[in-house]
């Protein structure tokens, strides 16, 4: 019989092939396939427990607001073995950072087990020189293991630098765990890096059939929102870093724009006077608080202490030169409160990030200053306030 070596290796490849495709079938169908299947669980276990240390650290970084402008707010934890060893948050601009304060928390018994942890941190480290030392180079000194970070910083001088610095020297580094949340922390500070600009908020309140106010010429101004309501206007104004009025506003209802009814940092105040027509004795010039004046021409000697004159050119864009002069003081976030022209021309100019209107369902007053539009679409959310609506707008 002639034997053919061709078709008996044929023969084996064969039944090689068939039982290997039986093997993989009988594990796929027991779930025992070692490889993607595990992979994909720790994954998902590790993705889960990064978000939970995350959220700490959104905690902690929160416990700064309103504080650390033109800083941002930054909260990290230190982990190891599953327990939390250090934690800490920026306070104030000029002291330390984040991570900083959490590797200062760690116990000294605690501190040999800083190269088997991982670091937990809201906003990328730092690799520059500003008023503190880098903390990318803090923490490769104390040699962390892991770092996890919620998102980039867009600042000029680290935009990613911190993450290069600490993957060159060997760190495992995990970018973008709860990004939304820790980018919303720190609206105001993103957009000034990235728009070269405060944050501008607009805010106003209103009837229920559209008007901000009676067209009137003296008097009281018309009350819209409650005294409730005003806690949270308050509350509103200490978030931000300054506040802006016209000459009308100013004029008319004789504004304090400080915190009465919420603690904080009362923000700078702002009020464009272009002809120079306010008289020293309103609130705003009381000398209490900083306050700026954007004219045409500067007057000699007519303010006390605490009021600055600032000398705009009517003749062009002054929206533009605020936001200038503001973005050179390093102010992060507007809050516009009126009157209904300078709110409406921030709204045509696009030179606003977000919207707090307040409407008092039960007003109507037919006539008088009609409320700003703002473009259609733009409405976030709604909620309630003491029976008013609190309406917010985003663009
Ligand atoms: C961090 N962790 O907690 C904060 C960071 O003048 P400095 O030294 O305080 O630097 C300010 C800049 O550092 C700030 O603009 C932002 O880019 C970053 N803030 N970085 O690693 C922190 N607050
Ligand atoms: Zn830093």
């Amino acid at each position: 019989m002639a034997y053919c070596c061709k078709c008996d290796n044929e023969f084996f490849v064969a039944l090689f092939a068939l039982s290997l495709f039986c093997t993989i079938f009988v594990l796929c169908k027991n779930n025992r396939l070692v490889g993607f299947r595990d992979f994909d669980k720790n994954n998902l276990q590790m993705q889960r427990v990064d978000e939970f240390y995350m959220r700490r650290c959104l905690q902690l970084a929160r416990c700064a607001v309103g504080s650390t402008s033109p800083n941002p707010q930054v909260g990290a934890v230190i982990v190891c073995d599953e327990r939390i060893i250090g934690e800490g948050y920026h306070i104030r601009a000029g002291e330390p950072h984040a991570e900083v304060n959490a590797v200062r928390s760690v116990a000294p018994t605690d501190r040999h087990l800083l190269p088997q942890s991982t670091i937990y941190v809201t906003l990328e480290p730092c690799s520059h020189y500003g008023k503190t030392p880098p903390c990318c180079d803090l923490i490769i000194k104390e040699g962390i293991r892991r770092v996890v970070i919620g998102t980039t910083d867009n600042n000029e001088c680290v935009k990613g630098a911190g993450i290069a610095r600490m993957k060159k020297a060997g760190i495992e580094v995990v970018v973008g765990v709860l990004e939304n949340e820790c980018y919303a922390i720190n609206r105001p500070f993103f957009t000034y890096n990235r728009l070269a600009r405060p944050a501008v908020t607009l805010k106003w309140a209103q009837t229920a059939d559209g008007f901000i106010d009676v067209g009137r010429e003296g008097g009281a101004p018309l009350h819209i929102s409650t005294p409730v309501s005003q806690v949270a206007v308050h509350k509103l104004r200490s978030r931000h870093d300054a506040i802006l009025v016209g000459t009308r506003t100013a004029l008319l209802d004789n504004p304090s724009l400080n915190l009465r009814h919420w603690t904080g940092r009362v923000p700078l105040r702002l009020v464009i006077d272009r002809a120079g027509v306010l008289p020293v004795g309103l609130n705003l010039f009381d000398g209490s608080f900083p306050t700026v004046i954007y004219t045409q021409k500067t007057i000699d000697g007519k303010f006390g202490k605490n009021v600055e004159q600032v000398e705009l050119d009517f003749s062009g864009d002054i929206l533009l030169q605020i936001l200038a002069h503001l973005h050179s003081l390093k102010v992060q976030s507007l809050l516009v409160e009126g009157g209904a022209k300078l709110l409406q021309s921030f709204i045509d100019a696009s030179l606003w990030d977000c919207a707090r209107v307040e409407v008092n369902p039960s007003l109507v007053v037919r006539s008088g200053v009609a409320a700003p539009v703002l473009p259609e679409n733009s409405l976030v959310s709604r909620e309630k306030c003491d029976g008013n609506e609190i309406l917010l707008f985003s663009r």
